[in-house]
């Protein structure tokens, strides 16, 4: 029995570590670097992303896929998998080990965006070779570089006409048949599982922390444990012995359709899409929302448990009309809204954050839809992606946003560290688009997103002195860069927000006072 309750919290913690994102101490975010090259997140990890306390990055799919022609290299060609060599325009295996050494060693963890529910599309005219120049033949479901056959894949398991998903109110459509004509491996056969476990198992030996499972509503979620169950430990060059690969399962769940996020629960956590599209639309003020609304966000307005979620702003598919969310979604192209929003899920203590950080391309809307919205990275004639180059001001450039780097954001992701751990307190709002709220004696954020100006005093939490705003400026030495806001003994303290300016709310932390 002794020996029972001794083992007990191993083999839960076994269990649980697949909810942790393996992040150092201290750093409590991720950030997208989507379509980013492997060299550039190495300088990224050392020169921006560690000093400034961000703790991993999730990059795209690290494996050999179709070269897509027509459209010329979009960004999605990188969801057609032809083989687990690593092998694609981010670059080559020797400088994705050198990135995953390189961030590892300053304390910032790679999150690799695993694309295994699928190989490439069954339709013909894409394009016809693979970034690293493997053999296959897709109307044969022949993929010799894994190898996979036609054995290997749910063809005659899927009912539909079409032998596509036709149906999402029918989960055995969505789970055995083929999503946008991407042939849908049999992850019921243990041999297509120890295939994908041993992809997994390869990058968690280079010094991956973690995945981000692609697709994954659209695989059985006993099928995606028997997989993870066949994961290693993580390298104990990094991870402490016994870690386990931080989980997120890509499940778009707004309500509505039978296949729920709930169902994924055992395997790790789960995107919740719900928040981005609903905070995107109360900040947008949609359908009469404010953000007063926002006083009980979290489980008690209808998200999934915090412990289960992964929530972001906007993602790759969403910031450009693909996935789900539709209009409400918030994105770099309206910067004021969404500095508020990614403000907002950075001061919140809900979920588990990640940061989206894009490239710009040509914007086409035609009658609601962006038809450019699969244009991919900034990339030179031959198609190689182009490095990201750093301007004085440390904004991004030659195609880059680097949302990131906007220093409103960059300074939120320092104040979720800081306030890390301390309960949401000090809620205040005017029953319409201004309110505020603090995080324990750490920190405190006041937002003014009504058309009329904010002057209020409210209490704090935090210890008397002059504290930095860290949206306006930063402090800098025992300088503030930006507003200062005098808190006063009793915890007080004055706030002026204008309707007017371009950022119009005001975050103050314990390692901003001067
Ligand atoms: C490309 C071409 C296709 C071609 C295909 C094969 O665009 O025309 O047929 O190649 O040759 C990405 C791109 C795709 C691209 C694919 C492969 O987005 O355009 O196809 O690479 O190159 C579903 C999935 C979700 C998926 C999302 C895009 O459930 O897993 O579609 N996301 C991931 C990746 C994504 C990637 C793939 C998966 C594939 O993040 O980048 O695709 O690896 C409903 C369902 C959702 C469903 C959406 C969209 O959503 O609930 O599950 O997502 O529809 O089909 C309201 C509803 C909401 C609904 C939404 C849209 O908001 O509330 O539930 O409307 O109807």
């Amino acid at each position: 029995m002794r020996t029972l309750l001794l083992l007990l919290p191993t083999l839960l913690g076994v269990c649980w570590a697949q909810y942790i994102s393996n992040t150092k101490p201290g750093r409590t975010a991720i950030v997208h670097l989507f379509e980013w090259r492997w060299t550039d997140i190495a300088l990224e990890c050392e020169r921006y992303l560690a000093p400034n306390g961000f703790g991993g990055v999730q990059i795209s799919p690290p494996n050999e896929n179709l070269v897509v022609v027509d459209p010329w290299r979009p960004w999605w060609e990188r969801y057609q998998p032809i083989s687990y060599k690593i092998c694609s325009r981010s670059g080559n295996e020797i400088e994705f080990r050198d990135m995953v050494t390189r961030c590892n060693n300053v304390g910032v963890h790679i999150y690799v965006d695993a694309v295994v529910n699928h190989m490439c599309g069954s339709g013909a005219g894409f394009g016809d070779h693979s970034t690293c120049g493997s053999y296959f033949n897709v109307g044969k479901r022949d993929f010799p570089a894994v190898p996979y056959s036609a054995w290997d894949f749910n063809d005659k398991k899927c009912k539909t006409t079409s032998g596509d998903i036709e149906n999402y109110s029918d989960p055995i459509h969505v789970r055995d048949c083929r999503l946008v004509g991407l042939v849908d491996l049999a992850l019921g056969k243990d041999y297509v599982r120890s295939k994908v476990a041993e992809y997994m198992n390869y990058l968690i030996d280079i010094g991956v922390a973690g995945f981000r499972i692609d697709a994954s509503k659209h695989m059985w979620p006993g099928d995606i444990t028997a997989f993870l169950s066949k994961l290693k430990n993580l390298n104990t060059q990094w991870f402490s012995e016994g870690s386990r690969s931080f989980i997120y399962q890509e499940v778009i769940d707004l309500g509505g359709e039978p296949v729920t996020s709930s169902e994924y629960f055992g395997n790790g956590r789960v995107t919740e899409f719900k928040y981005g599209t609903k905070l995107g639309t109360i900040i947008r003020k949609l359908n009469g929302e404010k953000m007063a609304n926002l006083k009980n966000w979290g489980e008690s307005s209808g998200l999934m448990p915090s412990d289960r979620a992964l929530v972001f702003v906007d993602n790759h598919d969403n910031q450009r009309g693909h996935g789900a969310g539709g209009a409400s979604i918030l994105t770099f192209w309206i910067p004021r809204l969404y500095k508020m929003a990614v403000g907002f899920m950075l001061a919140h203590p809900y979920g588990f954050t990640r940061i989206m950080s894009s490239y710009w391309w040509p914007r086409n809307i035609q009658n609601g839809k962006d038809i450019s919205d699969w244009f991919g990275p900034p990339s030179n004639s031959d198609g190689s992606i182009r490095s990201v180059t750093i301007n004085a001001n440390a904004t991004c450039d030659n195609g880059w946003v680097c949302e990131h780097r906007w220093h409103q954001i960059r300074n939120m992701v320092i104040f979720h560290n800081v306030v890390d751990g301390q309960p949401f307190t000090n809620w205040w709002d005017n029953n319409s688009s201004q309110v505020a709220f603090g995080r324990g004696n750490r920190g405190f954020i006041i937002f003014n997103n009504d058309d009329k100006n904010l002057s209020v005093t409210l209490q704090t939490g935090l210890l008397a002195g002059i504290y930095c705003d860290v949206i306006s400026g930063q402090k800098e030495g025992n300088h503030c860069t930006g507003m200062q806001i005098q808190v006063k003994g009793d915890g007080t303290a004055d706030f002026q927000i204008s309707s007017r300016t371009e950022d119009s709310f005001v975050a103050i932390h314990v390692d901003t006072k001067l």
